[in-house]
């Protein structure tokens, strides 16, 4: 785009000042700037900055809010007939390539104190596999079990994009055919000052971040990537985030769910831990399954209980996902994305009308992100479907504590001896624990029942190490 129209549309939006240093910018730095603008949607700034930018709104509650109805992990009677359907059409659009996995992977890990691509980091017990080989991994065993290769989009943010695709090369994509791999980097968002001006992370740079992962619906479209879903014929996509290397990045059950009940997004869910969990809460609310994230739902909400003493709201989000590419398309219509922004309050270095970088002790700077999780009350048909902690979800997230590598690394021991145990195995226990250092390869067994028509040994001793592979 020239640089005259950018003036004038940065002048239409009050913005003019952010081209303050052009003057003095070599022709690089000038087109690199004008790069930057010219990816953002101008147009839409002028309200954005009125209506979340500048004003400091508390997060709109539904009027009316609820519990959800989660389909259950185990069927009753009245479900029985539903879930064996349900697992033998995921298996069926499996193998007629009907599915695409999803990761995104575009956020920031500034939480882990990692400075590289989240998923490089080295999450498995024995073979300290980074998170990306967890995910081909199993990939390729779904591929290898539905008779053909599923195809991967794999969502990075110009923070990453590089490093992430390098990291694949380096490691031969971890023996996934680059041909069925889809690398696409999502849209990023100008951090305003308080009064809403862009900020300046150099004289030729916006101070930018991703645009969150509700940005993935804008960027798949953006990208080709949903062009290219089409010409595969893929319709539903397999939704799942960097940081959880205990997730079924496929599930046969959960997808034919979500395509026979005709959901165009639908998600999982686990008990809560407690009632403040850092996780997002289904609820149903005004009309619609919607999350509100854990930081929206006041304490009076999170904290009742039913009569039987359990959380009244009890459904967590653990961010994965099966979508409709008719729903994304959707989404996508008239070329704006209509998901909600979200705002947060951060501390962004910028550059002051001197020039002089200023690195700020208190939060200075809002930005905006979307949230995947908006979309669901736009969906048809959401349904939600219960898995189990222990089976699906161990985050690394911190660098210690909760949620960190050591939780994550003795939650995949242990899910290994609930498989081996399944399979008629017996695992030594010590003060409550796996007395085994045990590690199962995707491509030995991505569930207990695979597990159990393998070849196992004998017995576990204690204090052994153990790698299924
Ligand atoms: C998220 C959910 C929370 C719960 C939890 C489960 C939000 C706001 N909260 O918490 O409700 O479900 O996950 O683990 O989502 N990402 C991008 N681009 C971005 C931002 C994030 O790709 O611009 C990816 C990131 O790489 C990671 C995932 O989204 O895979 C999670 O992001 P997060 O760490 O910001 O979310 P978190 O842990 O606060």
């Amino acid at each position: 785009m020239p640089v005259k129209s950018i003036q004038e549309q940065l002048a239409a939006i009050d913005q003019g000042r952010v081209l303050r240093f052009l003057d003095v910018l070599p022709e690089s730095g000038r087109g690199k700037l004008t790069a930057q603008l010219a990816g953002l949607d101008l147009e839409a700034m002028r309200d954005l900055i009125d209506t979340q930018v500048r004003v400091k709104a508390p997060a709109a509650l539904p009027r009316q809010i609820d519990p959800v109805k989660a389909y259950p992990r185990e069927p009753g009677a009245e479900h029985r007939q539903l879930y064996h359907d349900a697992e033998l059409r995921g298996r069926e659009l499996l193998q007629k390539g009907k599915v695409g996995a999803f990761l995104v992977a575009g956020g920031q890990g500034t939480r882990l104190g990692y400075e590289g691509p989240k998923g490089e980091y080295p999450v498995t017990p024995i073979r300290n596999k980074p998170l990306f080989q967890v995910f081909a991994e199993q990939l390729l065993a779904h591929s290898r079990d539905a008779g053909r290769p599923i195809a991967w989009y794999l969502m990075t943010s110009d923070v990453n994009d590089a490093a992430t695709r390098a990291f694949f090369v380096k490691h031969d994509y971890f023996g996934y055919d680059p041909a069925h791999l889809f690398f696409f980097p999502q849209g990023m968002m100008p951090a305003f000052s308080m009064s809403g001006e862009m900020l300046l992370a150099e004289k030729d740079s916006l101070a930018l971040s991703p645009d969150g992962h509700g940005g993935s619906l804008r960027a798949l479209d953006k990208s080709g990537a949903l062009a290219d879903m089409k010409k595969r014929g893929i319709e539903h996509l397999s939704y799942f985030q960097v940081d959880n290397p205990l997730v079924h990045c496929i599930d046969p059950l959960f997808l034919g769910l979500h395509d026979l009940t005709g959901s165009e997004m639908s998600s999982k869910t686990i008990p809560k831990a407690n009632a403040l969990e850092k996780v997002g809460n289904f609820v149903f609310a005004d009309g619609a399954v919607q999350v509100i994230e854990y930081s929206d739902l006041p304490e009076s909400f999170a904290l009742q209980t039913n009569a039987d003493g359990s959380l009244r709201y009890n459904a967590g989000s653990i961010a994965i996902h099966a979508l409709r590419v008719s729903f994304i398309e959707r989404l996508n219509q008239g070329g704006r994305l209509k998901l909600p922004w979200h705002r947060a309050e951060k501390k962004v270095p910028y550059v002051d009308d001197t020039g002089t970088l200023v690195k700020p002790e208190k939060p200075n700077a809002v930005k905006l992100e979307q949230f995947v999780f908006d979309a669901i009350p736009l969906a048809k048909n959401a349904i939600v479907y219960t898995t189990d902690r222990a089976e699906e979800f161990s985050p690394v997230k911190n660098a210690e504590g909760v949620d960190s590598p050591a939780t994550c690394r003795r939650d995949q021991i242990r899910r290994a001896a609930s498989w081996l145990r399944g399979a008629g195995i017996e695992v030594p226990v010590k003060q409550g624990e796996p007395d085994a250092v045990l590690e199962i390869a995707p491509s030995f067994a991505t569930s207990a029942v695979q597990l159990g028509i393998r070849q196992l040994p004998e017995i576990v001793k204690s204090g052994e190490t153990i790698y299924l592979g």
